[in-house]
């Protein structure tokens, strides 16, 4: 043996080039990838190809982690989550499975000595945009927390061909595109073809009897479809915890068409391929607004159907008995979006594992937990019966057996009480009838939730009030919270790594920690570096806006932000009543000196959604008169980024100065965005709504810009008949900003642009932003003298970051494990793959 052969390491001990972490082994998989699954030598690869291998190579470092998860779950014993939601909004998976992995630096030093920009592959991902907003993006925050603290679950949701669209602005308007982002594949997602599952539509039902004489019920179905799994890891902060993710896309089923081939009909089985794949087709870009298509309902049951089917099979498959599934599994409605899962649950026990009633629905009920997230009544979902019946048949006569059972009940609680029985039945009976979602999932449930404390007592006093004082314990609150890793680590890494440099790391995986920063807020040196990240961050920003819009902006200006779904309830046009005031300010008295301020505005309008669409334009509008002017040059500008989506959405959280959180009081259910500002160290100009009231109270009083009616105000001015009219005489400056806005003054001298926000504002103003008005303005007048003292501004918002361990997803997550699931941690250990397959053995019978 020579000398050098001692040296080398054994076997055991050589670097896997699929799981192996040095430079050289991470260079060498990145070339083996770009070769074999690329198809491409590097002299002619894309930065797209380049992508791919990066992204193949960082998934074969996750595969190990997501094969011993599984294994350590199967068997039984292990208690599951179950996620059930019509939306995850995951944003790109490269750079956060860097960052859990803890192998970012390594990586970036591997492709720069590769003589490649990380950043520049990391952007080239199309972003999973598979939700909405608030609520999708929950959800991922969610799956996150899960696998970094280490417990079993599964996510389980709709693998959409198209998600939400790709917003382009022009002339000033909302233009749709359709988000292509599997064109060219998806490297994260893995098919699992062999746990497909079969689900049935329409038809009838009938009675029939078994062998054994019992009265059974048939469900003979009009047409049947495949949903076909797709799972993506879901890896945890330094964990070896990676959960599944799995989305079901409809197929045609191969078994119902079979007939058709066989009578020669081919071109009518390949079309009723396109037909079943229409179903997983797009996702409905409505946030927050039914629309009762009954494509829709057919996604949901689908989904619902698919992921319930998966589960019995993996109960079955670890050799237990179905009247023990609510103790394997916890199954948690995201919104009532999945709430027909309730019926078909039943469907499965009774109608196909002969379950006898009682037993299943104790099974149900003790499945099921549910959380509301809305008290709008656009919101809140309702199937027309005869299109539910339609469509399935046997879930509406599931439906009136739980209803009539359960009225019977209500019955003897509260006897000769019609009004109590007509608010609870899960059927609204009182013109058209319909079924109703939330009361289907509020009775099928074992918890029911709010995403906040003042929504959750709204949801016990209001949308739900029979409900609770049927159940007094049933509903319980449980805050939203975010994940510090992409919204901290990933979005702001040099935040990131000044908090680290102070305190350590611990505060990643324990955000409380961050606490101890409040030591330093006098300390000069941290003060100042804290300030310089914020203008990097700025200065970035502002390179990106300048990118996107050719629209120059002053890093050293006030950034004044409002990112989220375009909604009157949200009250951008409140904003931009603002931007109006101190602009006439200034054409007024040109020499005033004011705080410089950069408006910056994102979000996307349902398609549909006129006066959304318009409040857009009234935004680029405004900015279009002001960016122009050269009376106010250097003072005022005002942004709309084009396609607000996570991607998009990271750099701006950190570039934040002051986090609008403007929406009337009692309809914004949480927010979740206003802890993100927050966390990046931005001040809030915000109303007493949501999770707003939890920052404020952990921020304190003090560091927190408070303005606006509370939903008491609100409810006593609606009880007494708001007259908005009343305001616009009472204050010169708001009649003004209105007067111009009809006579045409951002609107090219058009007098009919507007015109409906106007006569809205002026004869309805449902979200009361007349009322509100005045208070605004004059808190945003205290916002620029607190800003103008730049020490104390640094003060306040190192105390916000400092204060906002509460709305770290993990938290949330603990609450739902303790106080509603009863779920446990389950540590998984990491076998070497090489040590544990020396080579490939195949086990035949
Ligand atoms: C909503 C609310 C928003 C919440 C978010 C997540 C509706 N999901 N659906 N959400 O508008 O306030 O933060 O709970």
């Amino acid at each position: 043996m020579t000398a050098q052969n001692t040296a080398l390491p054994n076997t055991m001990q050589v670097e896997d080039d699929r799981t192996g972490l040095s430079i050289g082994t991470l260079r060498r998989a990145m070339a083996d990838n770009l070769f074999y699954i690329q198809g491409k030598y590097p002299d002619i690869a894309t930065q797209n190809d380049y992508y791919m291998a990066l992204a193949y190579t960082v998934r074969d470092r996750l595969l190990q982690r997501w094969l011993a998860t599984r294994e350590a779950y199967d068997g039984a014993g292990v208690r599951m989550v179950c996620y059930l939601s019509a939306e995850f909004l995951l944003g790109p998976h490269l750079g956060n499975n860097l960052v859990n992995l803890n192998i970012y630096q390594p990586v970036e030093k591997a492709i720069t000595e590769s003589g490649l920009n990380l950043d520049q592959l990391i952007a080239q991902e199309e972003e999973p945009g598979l939700g909405n907003g608030g609520l999708g993006r929950l959800a991922a925050c969610y799956m996150e927390s899960l696998a970094s603290l280490e417990i079993p679950a599964i996510g389980y949701g709709i693998r959409y061909e198209f998600g939400i669209f790709d917003q382009e602005i022009c002339d000033g308007w909302q233009v749709e595109i359709t988000d292509k982002w599997l064109q060219y594949g998806n490297p994260w997602e893995i098919l699992q073809a062999d746990s497909a599952v079969e689900v049935k539509f329409g038809g009838y039902t009938e009675f029939y009897t078994t062998e054994q004489g019992e009265q059974r019920v048939r469900w003979v179905p009009n047409y049947a479809l495949k949903g076909v799994p797709y799972d993506t890891p879901i890896l945890g902060y330094r964990v070896n915890t990676a959960n599944t993710l799995r989305l079901w896309k409809a197929e045609a089923s191969e078994s119902f068409n079979f007939q058709r081939f066989n009578q020669g009909d081919y071109y009518g089985a390949v079309n009723a391929k396109t037909t079943a794949e229409n179903l997983t087709k797009v996702l409905y870009p409505n946030d927050e607004q039914i629309q009762g298509k009954e494509l829709r309902l057919q996604q949901q049951y689908f989904f619902v159907s698919c992921s319930l089917q998966d589960m019995i099979r993996i109960h079955l498959a670890e050799g237990n008995r179905l009247e023990t599934f609510h103790e394997k599994f916890t199954a948690q409605l995201n919104d009532t979006h999945p709430a027909v899962g309730v019926a078909e649950l039943m469907r499965l026990l009774v109608d196909e594992h002969a379950m006898p009633w009682d037993t299943a629905w104790q099974v149900t009920q003790k499945t099921f937990a549910y959380t509301n997230h809305t008290l709008l009544p656009e919101a809140l979902e309702k199937w027309p019966i005869g299109l539910f019946g339609r469509l399935l048949p046997r879930h509406l006569e599931i439906i009136y057996e739980i209803n009539q059972r359960f009225l019977d009940q209500v019955q003897q609680q509260f006897p000769d009480d019609d009004g109590k029985l007509a608010a609870l039945s899960l059927i609204d009976e009182s013109g058209e009838r319909y079924v109703r979602m939330a009361n289907l999932a509020s009775v099928g449930s074992y918890s029911i939730n709010g995403v906040a404390a003042l929504h959750s007592e709204l949801v016990k006093s209001t949308v739900l009030k029979d409900f609770h004082q049927l159940w007094p314990q049933k509903i319980t609150n449980v805050t939203n919270g975010v994940t510090p890793r992409r919204w901290l680590v990933l979005s702001n890494p040099q935040l990131a790594e000044l908090i680290t440099s102070k305190i350590g790391n611990g505060w990643v995986q324990d955000l409380d920690q961050l606490k101890q920063l409040e030591a330093l807020v006098n300390d000069s040196g941290f003060c100042s570096a804290w300030q310089q990240v914020k203008l990097a961050n700025k200065q970035r920003l502002a390179q990106r806006i300048l990118d996107f819009t050719g629209i120059e902006v002053d890093p050293t200006s006030m950034f004044d932000i409002q990112v989220k779904r375009i909604h009157e309830y949200k009250r951008q046009h409140l904003n931009v009543l603002h931007i109006i005031t101190l602009y006439n300010r200034l054409k007024a008295n040109p020499t005033q000196t004011m705080v410089p301020r950069t408006f910056v505005f994102g979000g996307k309008a349902a398609p549909g959604y006129f006066m959304a669409k318009l409040m857009i334009k009234l935004i680029t509008s405004v900015g279009e008169v002001v960016n122009h002017d050269p009376d106010v040059a250097g003072r005022l500008k005002v942004v709309f980024l084009p396609d607000y989506n996570v991607t998009n959405s990271q750099p701006v959280y950190p570039a934040a100065d002051l986090s609008e959180q403007i929406s009337t009081a009692g309809k914004e259910a949480s927010g979740t965005g206003n802890m993100k500002f927050s966390m990046n160290g931005a001040l809030t100009i915000g109303t007493l709504d949501g999770a707003n009231v939890e920052i404020r109270d952990a921020v304190g009083d003090e560091n927190f810009f408070l303005f606006g009616l509370t939903v008491e105000d609100v409810m006593a001015l609606k009880d007494q008949g708001y007259q908005p009219k009343k305001y616009y005489h009472r204050h010169s400056s708001l009649q003004n900003i209105i007067d111009q806005l009809s006579s045409g003054v951002f609107s090219q001298g058009d007098q009919n642009l507007f015109r409906p926000l106007v006569d809205n504002l002026l004869y309805q103003d449902p979200y009361l932003l007349l009322a509100d008005y005045q208070a605004y303005v004059e808190c945003q007048d205290r916002v620029s003298q607190a800003y103008a003292d730049a020490t104390h501004w640094t003060r306040m918002s190192i105390l916000n970051s400092a204060r906002m361990g509460k709305f770290s997803s993990d938290r949330s997550i603990r609450d739902y494990a303790k106080n509603i699931w009863q779920v446990k941690p389950v540590p998984v250990k990491l076998k070497e793959y090489i040590q544990a397959n020396a080579g490939l053995q195949v086990n035949t019978p």
